[in-house]
């Protein structure tokens, strides 16, 4: 079932949820995430999102903007996602800071270009750092990001190898993969699945970290005692 939510532009960015965090419901194994999806113009960023939410390929999906939810089952747990698509128009007729709250709002990302539009793919490594920038030093180190090479049907147009796609998601430590929305749900379904690995992967590296802060606490915390009971 999805859910299509029109945001206003006068709508809240503050996350209603910590990143990645577990919802608290009789079953344990549930997740909620909120996804941006970001790219150039018309590379195929509204086909993708409507490609994974109803397995179809409509053709032309206009300038709205949308928050769809949906849920997806991975290995015995369920992600309910969040996912903001908007207009590339749009970030350029709104105020600059407008994508820095997006990016803000969530807490993992797909980035689209199109493997005809070169320019569309020199645009993701600054918008990667971007992103890297923007989550240092919250609780979000290793941000779930994903790559994603769309139009893989236009062969004949293309400008962009596999290979260069591959080699920027490597160098970025993100997940990478080429798509082509029109032909099939299945790259679709790989990308989201993908991210969700990345969001669970994150969380739990988000644990590992505060356990391992946890015990430097205490044993930092014994010897201040110990300290101050010897003086
Ligand atoms: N051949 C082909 N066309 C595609 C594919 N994906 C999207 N398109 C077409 O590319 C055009 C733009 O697609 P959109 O999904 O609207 O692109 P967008 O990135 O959301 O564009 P904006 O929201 O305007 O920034 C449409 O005409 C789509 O039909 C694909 O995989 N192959
Ligand atoms: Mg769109």
């Amino acid at each position: 079932m999805v859910l299509r939510i029109p945001l206003r532009r006068s709508a809240s960015f503050t996350p209603d949820h910590q990143p990645g965090v577990e919802v608290p419901t009789s079953t344990p194994l549930k997740m909620e995430a909120n996804v941006v999806v970001l790219g150039g113009d018309s590379v195929g960023k509204s086909a993708l999102t409507v490609r994974f939410l109803t397995r179809r390929f409509i053709g032309e999906y206009g300038d709205m903007e949308f928050v769809y939810t949906h849920t997806l089952a991975l290995e015995g747990k369920e992600i309910l996602f969040h996912i903001w698509d908007f207009p590339c128009s749009q970030v350029r007729a709104d105020e600059s800071s407008s994508e820095d709250k997006r990016i803000q709002w969530a807490d993992a990302f797909v980035l689209v270009y199109s493997i005809c539009d070169r320019a569309s793919f020199n645009s993701l490594q600054p918008k990667v750092q971007g992103i890297k920038a923007a989550k240092e030093g919250t609780n979000q180190d290793k941000v779930p990001i994903v790559i994603v090479g769309n139009k893989r049907d236009l062969h004949h147009r293309r400008a962009v190898s596999s290979e260069e796609g591959r080699l920027l998601a490597l160098s970025m430590d993100c997940e990478f993969y080429e798509v082509s929305a029109a032909e099939a749900y299945h790259g679709a379904l790989m990308v989201f699945h993908g991210l969700a690995e990345r969001i669970c992967e994150s969380k739990l590296a988000l644990k590992k970290g505060m356990g391992i802060r946890s015990i430097v606490k205490s044993v930092s915390a014994v010897f201040a005692r110990k300290r101050t009971d010897s003086m």
